[in-house]
């Protein structure tokens, strides 16, 4: 099956380890066909190389938009040699068949990510490249398509010993290729989708239906998050294993948000681990939720053990870090300013596994680095842009908007006072820290805090009356007895179903409470607040987390 590499089209953008290629070219006398800057490369070392333009008998045109889009490129591509008539017909056509096709296409992403204008972009959309490469893969029966260069010492392999790849080669090579394209056209549908939505004058509704948001649940056609579907994912970085020892696992990242925190640039420790991403995430997300205020969250397990508003860094991780002391070991920092070397100091002796910011000083930088070997120091560029939560399940995906507090619901301003006196600004200014602080702790949850700080979390919990006795029982077990429940206030990231639960909170001291409200037995639960003269708001927004 084995098929010699007698002639070679070679048609690439990045021209980065060509050479190994052109030198077994030249060793072996292949015959080369290649496109305009291309060609003179491989001219430039010395390769025996025919243009393009020669074989068509047409020059390159149109700002190179047609290039190698002609019959005698694309048949002598597609011509499967172990097929009679084909190899007669080329015969008779006067074509003469590749065995082998080099393709790199124009980069594409790489022009988005330069920010590069609409027109610059939409250039780089290769055409001529993606057909070459889709049809040499086809025909991998007779032709070996290479988009890889990493393959190229392996090409160059081939080319010298005279007897090209097997059939079962020319397939892998095939199986990369098409991985290759459609990973190459998903990230353009990607760009397109969110840069061309459909246009007013374009009817979502093709049968007349209402045409509100609701009525697109359940149609397959234009589908609430275009881009999701298409979504493509760049460069696996193996895993060492995934949320157990057991699991494989990989990081995939976005070609086209080279500045999130998966690209995260890391300083210092140990390679990163599954469960260090999932929580050193949580753990920046939950950060800018405070922007442009200094905040500080501490992570374990994905929830908050720590999340706290500060003047400075230090100040706010102290904060953060007193709610539960305990629970920080072994913990995941993040902050949304500058990490100082007051900061740094006082996460030195706290054992931690991640600290992710998106800059460090460079005293506090060195002292990190230095004093704490083992802690993966990550610094990222930009603040998180992502916009679609994906989670799959049996046969299915699920795709979901991602929560952020920007609800009507979630400006004060909009709450409803419905017990108790209106809060003071220093209570009001907490209870809107709860709130927002609400939204990363898992469902169901209860948060204490006190002066812009988390001082007690019941998350995770099936039912609410739990969560609320957790957050309590946390507030309360500082070594020092100090009852941090008397005077705090309580967010519930949804509404109680009963009074029970708010019941626990106002036995514990606290001051006023926010809620989302929306019970059967609002009412009840209003009451339970008033009786005892606590301030509560209702918000009309709710916060589940899973
Ligand atoms: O503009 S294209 O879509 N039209 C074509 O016919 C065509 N043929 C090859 N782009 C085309 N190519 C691409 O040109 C290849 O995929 C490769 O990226 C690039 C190589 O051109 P050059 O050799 O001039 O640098």
């Amino acid at each position: 099956t084995q098929r010699p590499l007698r002639r070679a089209l070679v048609s690439v953008f990045h021209k980065e380890g060509i050479e190994v290629l052109a030198q077994a070219f030249i060793n072996a006398g292949t015959e080369v066909v290649s496109t305009g800057s291309t060609a003179k490369k491989l001219a430039e070392l010395g390769v025996n190389v025919t243009e393009v333009s020669e074989v068509t008998g047409f020059p390159e045109s149109l700002d190179g938009r047609v290039k190698t889009l002609d019959p005698h490129i694309h048949a002598g591509i597609l011509a499967d040699m172990t097929n009679d008539e084909h190899a007669a017909q080329l015969k008779e056509l006067g074509i003469k068949p590749f065995d082998l096709v080099v393709v790199n296409l124009y980069p594409f992403a790489d022009t988005v990510r330069s920010g590069a204008g609409e027109a610059d972009v939409i250039e780089k959309i290769d055409i001529g490249g993606p057909s070459m490469v889709r049809g040499a893969a086809k025909n991998s029966a007779t032709v070996a398509i290479v988009t890889d260069p990493k393959d190229y010492a392996l090409v160059a392999q081939r080319v010298a010993d005279g007897e090209g790849f097997t059939l079962e080669e020319r397939r892998w090579l095939a199986a990369k290729a098409y991985a290759h394209t459609a990973a190459y056209d998903a990230t353009i549908s990607e760009w397109t989708a969110k840069h061309w939505p459909r246009p007013d004058s374009i009817d979502s509704k093709p049968n007349g239906a209402e045409s509100t948001d609701t009525a697109e649940e359940g149609r397959t056609e234009s589908p609430l998050f275009p881009a999701a579907f298409t979504r493509t994912w760049d460069r696996a970085h193996v895993l060492r294993y995934g949320e157990n020892p057991h699991q494989k696992a990989a990081l995939y990242l976005d070609p086209l948000n080279r500045d999130g925190f998966a690209h995260a640039q890391q300083l210092g420790g140990k390679p990163m681990s599954y469960n260090n991403y999932v929580d050193a995430d949580a753990a920046w997300r939950a950060v800018w939720d405070f922007a442009p205020q200094i905040a500080v969250a501490v992570v374990k397990h994905n929830n908050p053990c720590g999340l706290a508003i500060g003047a400075t860094a230090a100040e706010a991780h102290a904060k953060a870090h007193a709610c539960d002391p305990m629970s920080a070991y072994g913990g995941v920092i993040a902050a949304n300013t500058m990490v100082t070397l007051e900061m740094a100091q006082s996460v030195r002796p706290i054992f931690t596994e991640v600290i992710v910011a998106p800059d460090y000083e460079p005293e506090a930088l060195e002292l990190l680095q230095t004093k704490k070997k083992n802690l993966r120091i990550l610094k990222v560029a930009k603040q998180p842009q992502t916009t679609a939560q994906f989670r799959e399940i049996d046969g299915g995906l699920l795709v979901q908007s991602e929560d952020k507090i920007d609800a009507a619901g979630d400006d004060p301003k909009n709450w409803t006072l419905v017990s108790g006196k209106a809060a003071d600004d220093a209570t009001l200014r907490d209870l809107e820290f709860a709130w927002r602080a609400i939204r990363c702790v898992k469902s169901n949850a209860i948060l204490l805090a006190h002066d812009q700080a988390t001082v007690g979390i019941g998350m995770g919990q099936v039912n609410r009356v739990d969560s609320c006795n957790l957050s309590v029982e946390r507030a309360n077990t500082l070594a020092d007895g100090a009852n941090r429940t008397k005077g705090a206030v309580a967010a519930s990231d949804a509404f109680f179903p009963f009074a029970d639960g708010a019941q626990i909170l106002i036995d514990a001291g606290v001051s006023a409470i926010v809620q989302p409200g929306g019970s059967i037995r609002d009412e009840e639960v209003f009451d339970a607040a008033r009786k005892a003269d606590v301030t509560m708001y209702v918000t009309g927004t709710r916060h589940f987390f899973h």
